[in-house]
């Protein structure tokens, strides 16, 4: 059973431009979402808390990292203690689909995600 004082830890991965800050702030809070903001490429990282119900009614925390693509040379030191990796992809993108594959397949090789599960989120 879940703990639900334990933070989980994610990896929010995927080219730029790809939608990792909108999906993020959605996820955080699905009615507040600016749709007139205009949006600034992350520069860095972006820590977000979800809080969510388990299976079992009880609250739990989700603590993502959203990792901007142009840094994607160093995603490898942001691995230690993942236990999830959402990577996104912009599927209406044609133009990055190709380096966002070499991007995942990259990361999937990576010794120290082997215990985490990296779902890939279509969007
Ligand atoms: N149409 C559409 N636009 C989106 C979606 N998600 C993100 N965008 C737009 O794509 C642009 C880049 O999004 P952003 O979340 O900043 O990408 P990031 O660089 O991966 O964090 C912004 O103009 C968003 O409004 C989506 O699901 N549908
Ligand atoms: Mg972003």
């Amino acid at each position: 059973m879940e703990d639900p004082d334990k933070k989980i830890r994610v990896l929010c991965l995927g080219p730029k431009g790809s939608g990792k800050t909108t999906l993020l702030k959605k996820l955080q809070d699905a009615e507040g979402i600016d749709n007139t903001y205009s949006p600034v490429p992350t520069i860095g990282t972006n820590i977000y808390d979800i809080h969510y119900l388990n299976k079992h009614g009880k609250k739990q925390t989700v603590t993502v990292r959203e990792v901007g693509g142009e840094m994607a040379p160093l995603w490898n030191n942001y691995l230690d203690g993942i236990e999830k990796v959402v990577f996104v992809v912009d599927t209406s993108n044609l133009c990055q689909i190709s380096a966002a594959a070499v991007l995942f397949y990259t990361l999937l090789a990576e010794p120290r995600l082997y215990k985490s599960k990296v779902f890939p989120t279509m969007i």
